[in-house]
């Protein structure tokens, strides 16, 4: 496999202008005629002119080659053919500027099992170009810097088997019938485009329609496409969609710019979704969604992707990437800008938590790992590897950190420059950083180093107050322990100040830049009653770890952070930091009453008083850190002991508050009843908090008392049999998943999973909620239950979905998945096995689940280091998988 490196960029010799297709659809076989019309680069520094086509061999046959309309080209003579690759000789090129290749391919999509390229899913064909599957539909120059217009996509198919034909930009030519049962459409996308964002799509689908008028009164066409027995479940998309249109006018100042936009969901995909111009194609996870089938998470991912994908049209389609090292120009700014529209449209502080409870689990993770990069990779070998945890979501905080830096406004300004010089350019990561200090006249030299360097840097913090001259003073210093040669960032730090005893905010918050690896800031306080306690990176305003060097007061400022800060993230990140502290304690058997007596304190707090934000907020303050969290700030991770740290402080809750969540719980049962089902923020957070409360009511505190287990698998049993949503069925089911070492209890655990799948009725997103619950079981037998369920009738390696359920899922599932005597590693081991050769993405992203190993205690490294070698010997192992291994290796 070849490495690509960042530094040999190279802009090409050629550039194709302009592209006519023709895909004639047969069963087994779909041939692709393409006229390119391609302009010699006057600017080219290649001292070769041959005109590279990329083309993956193994997908694509090459009939014919034409320039310019002559005789057929000769392969040896005109042109060679490689794996990857056609190269036509500048010799053979015609002499004027511009001219035209026609050629003609075969492929056969229904033997497409990557799901990169153009495949069959179900009963329906479609497409998936990015990063580089357009080389598995023609030949073609297959890099997001060669902008083309598709003037002519004709799209022919059996027209009763494919009533729908679809592809990127305007209907020019509708449907005609062209004889033997065959009908054609011809569409035209008017915005020149990478090839990476074509799509097409053929089916027998059913849709929605509706309409949205621009601001500048353009009447815009929208239409949602599914598989007919879905149809139903497309309107919370629809609005959503609505939704992300205006908002990005009134936030950005952003029109769409077609008379079309249509969005198709399909089975079988390997990311979310996809933003193909005018025509996304979206995983079926992230657009369908009703009462019946859809939890409020699932309610809250639609959205967000529905409105992500939408951003793109300028951030991503209108203004694209020079290069797939830039991939977080597109992707840490789309992703910035969805989250923006979830907060602004639900609660700005549940977004905040729940995007930096996933920054923390995935992206900390990764960068504390071997394929820790930085939010622009230097290097890759397979592109898809690079979709990642870093380069989106550590990508949207870089964002986040210019709008902390320049202020909301400024940063508008830098967003309106950006599209004032690059619209309709493919551009890079430095144009982005140059259009925001030159809009707001800054320097942003030093900010590069957050594209340069990786690691998640640690910032530290000391403080101490002059009561003579009421002088608080701070000092603020950053490493990287992960990167010592690191150079220094600049870091937004935003701060505030709040009396310990009044409670009262002493200093409202203020931005302060840290640029060296330390500085002191000293403030002037006034009406001081007790200790001024920091409050230091409000809302979390950089990706970084934060220490308090004052250890001895660290515990009693969170305390009064968690019962006081104006902010309400810093008021939830203060009684995570208190639980992890107790957790983290427990696990050193060191817990002692001061911080246990804290944990409590923090808990009473939230149960008792409903004045610390809104349900969501409090069901998030009520919340143990999660096993992954946690687990990044372990220097050796040994996930059987932390489970059981962390269920031992969840015990002690649960056992000292048992009344109290019980009483809450009951309060909420009673406010809920008779009310309609809503997906707002009100009824989300209502169902949150009492899921919250019924997972402490029903946590176990004596395993072995047989009568404890059943009483509480008997409350979650009634919990599920009374629910009428998703997300309270799932809550339920996922306690009573388990559930064991109790007959009856079982029997009860077993009857509600049964029920489950039943009702279910084989629609595949609930039938994939079935998986993944048992899968997250922490049951000491889930892996027989996992091997078992992967022999299940409705288990299909080959849908990423399903296969992401039980397989993905379990992975996560970290006690048993690094179960001492590596039975998970032996289990993961032989699904990479089977699935690398049918779908290297999906094979890949699992790869990563054994490359942590030097986390892990000496033993279970060294048999995930045993793994990832015989991996590595796989017959015919994909490059995808290769890279993550050899990484892993290294
Ligand atoms: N831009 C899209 C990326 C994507 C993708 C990448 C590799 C392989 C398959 C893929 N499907 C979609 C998704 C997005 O960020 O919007
Ligand atoms: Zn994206």
């Amino acid at each position: 496999p070849v490495e690509i490196f960042r530094k040999d960029y190279l802009a090409p010799a050629n550039f194709v202008t302009e592209v006519s297709m023709d895909f004639d659809i047969e069963e087994g076989k779909t041939v692709v005629k393409s006229d390119l019309v391609v302009r010699k680069n006057a600017d080219s520094k290649n001292d070769k002119g041959d005109l590279l086509l990329d083309g993956d061999s193994s997908s694509v046959t090459l009939l014919s080659a034409r320039l310019d309309g002559g005789e057929p080209l000769v392969e040896g003579v005109d042109y060679e053919l490689g794996d990857q690759s056609m190269v036509i000789f500048e010799k053979a090129l015609p002499k004027s500027d511009t001219f035209t290749l026609s050629t003609e391919v075969s492929i056969v999509p229904e033997d497409n099992t990557q799901l990169s390229g153009f495949y069959k899913s179900g009963p329906m064909y479609c497409s998936q170009c990015e990063a580089e599957g357009f080389r598995r539909i023609t030949y073609y120059p297959d890099r997001p810097d060669n902008m083309a217009t598709f003037k002519s996509v004709k799209i022919t198919a059996d027209k009763a088997k494919y009533p729908v034909l679809l592809s990127n930009g305007n209907l020019v030519k509708p449907t005609e019938d062209v004889g033997g049962g065959k009908h054609s459409a011809t569409w035209s996308d008017p915005f020149p485009k990478p090839s990476y964002l074509f799509a097409i799509v053929v089916g027998d689908l059913g849709s929605i329609s509706d309409s949205f008028t621009t601001s500048s009164g353009r009447k815009v066409h929208l239409e949602i496409f599914s598989e007919k027995e879905n149809v139903d479940k497309l309107d919370y998309a629809m609005e959503s969609l609505k939704n992300s249109m205006k908002w990005d006018e009134d936030k950005f100042g952003l029109e769409y710019d077609l008379d079309i936009y249509n969005v198709v969901a399909v089975n079988d995909f390997n990311m979310g979704a996809m933003e193909n111009k005018g025509l996304n194609v979206f995983n079926t996870a992230y657009v369908l969604a009703d009462q019946k089938t859809a939890s409020d998470g699932d309610y809250e991912r639609v959205e967000g992707v529905i409105g992500h994908e939408y951003f793109h049209n300028w951030t991503g389609n209108r203004v694209t990437c020079r290069d797939w090292f830039q991939l977080t120009l597109k992707e840490g700014l789309t992703v910035f800008r969805d989250q923006e529209f979830s907060g602004d449209l639900g609660s700005k502080d549940v977004t905040r938590i729940e995007n930096v409870r996933g920054l923390r689990g995935r992206q900390f993770a990764e960068d504390s790992g071997p394929m820790s990069h930085p939010i622009r990779p230097e290097s890759y070998i397979a592109m898809d590897n690079f979709y990642t945890a870093t380069v989106y979501s550590k990508g949207a905080e870089v964002i986040r950190m210019y709008q902390t830096l320049l202020t909301p406004k400024g940063f508008r300004k830098g967003m309106d420059l950006y599209f004032e010089r690059h619209d309709g350019s493919a551009v890079t990561c430095d144009d982005f950083r140059a259009a925001m200090a030159d809009a707001n006249d800054v320097n942003l030299d030093q900010f590069e180093k957050w594209y340069l360097q990786n690691g998640t840097p640690t910032l530290s913090y000391s403080s101490s107050f002059d009561a003579s001259t009421s002088t608080f003073t701070i000092t603020l210093s950053q490493s990287s322990p992960t990167n010592p040669s690191n150079e220094p960032f600049h870091i937004p730090v935003s701060f505030g100040i709040i009396d310990s005893s009044s409670g009262e905010e002493l200093l409202p918050t203020e931005v302060l830049e840290l640029k060296e690896e330390s500085a002191t800031f000293t403030f002037k306080l006034s009406n001081v009653a007790g200790k001024p306690v920091p409050s230091i990176l409000r809302g979390f305003s950089a990706p970084v770890k934060l220490i308090n060097e004052n250890v001895d007061e660290a515990t009693s400022q969170l305390q009064t952070l968690a019962a006081y800060d104006t902010d309400g993230f810093n008021r939830w990140e203060a009684g995570q930091k208190i639980f992890s502290t107790a957790i983290f304690a427990e696990l050193a058997e060191k817990c002692d009453s001061t911080i246990l007596d804290a944990v409590f304190a923090t808990f009473q707090q939230s149960l008792s008083s409903d004045k610390l934000g809104d349900d969501s907020i409090r069901a998030y303050n009520l919340m143990l850190p999660t096993e992954g969290s946690l687990a990044e700030d372990l220097e050796t991770i040994e996930p059987v002991k932390l489970r059981e740290a962390r269920g031992t402080i969840k015990k002690l809750v649960a056992k000292e508050f048992k009344p109290q969540f019980q009483s809450l719980y009951e309060k909420l049962t009673d406010e809920m009843k008779g009310v309609p089902f809503a997906v707002d923020s009100m009824s989300i957070g209502k169902r949150r908090l009492r899921n919250v409360c019924l997972d402490f009511i029903t946590t176990t505190v004596n395993r072995s008392d047989e009568d404890e287990v059943l009483a509480n698998a008997k409350v979650a049993h009634s919990h599920y049999h009374a629910a009428n949503t998703m997300t309270d069925k799932l809550a339920a089911m996922s306690i009573l998943s388990s559930v064991y070492g109790c007959a009856e209890a079982e029997a009860l655990r077993d009857e509600v999973l049964a029920h489950f799948f039943e009702e279910a009725a084989g629609d595949a997103l609930v039938v994939n909620k079935w998986f993944s619950v048992q899968a997250s079981s922490t049951k000491p037998d889930v892996l027989d239950d996992v091997k078992r369920l992967m022999e299940h009738p409705e288990f299909n390696i080959k849908n990423p979905n399903r296969c992401r359920a039980l397989v993905s899922v379990f992975t996560a599932n970290s006690a048993a998945f690094h179960a001492e005597d590596g039975s998970g590693y032996d289990f993961i081991t032989n699904v990479i096995n089977t699935l690398d050769p049918l779908n290297p993405q999906v094979a890949s992203r699992m790869c990563g689940s054994l490359i942590q190993h030097k986390r892990y205690d000496a033993g279970r490294g060294k048999m995930m280091v045993e793994k990832l070698k015989l991996i590595k010997e796989f017959d015919g192992l994909s490059p995808d998988s290769f890279e993550v291994v050899s990484r892993g290796l290294k």
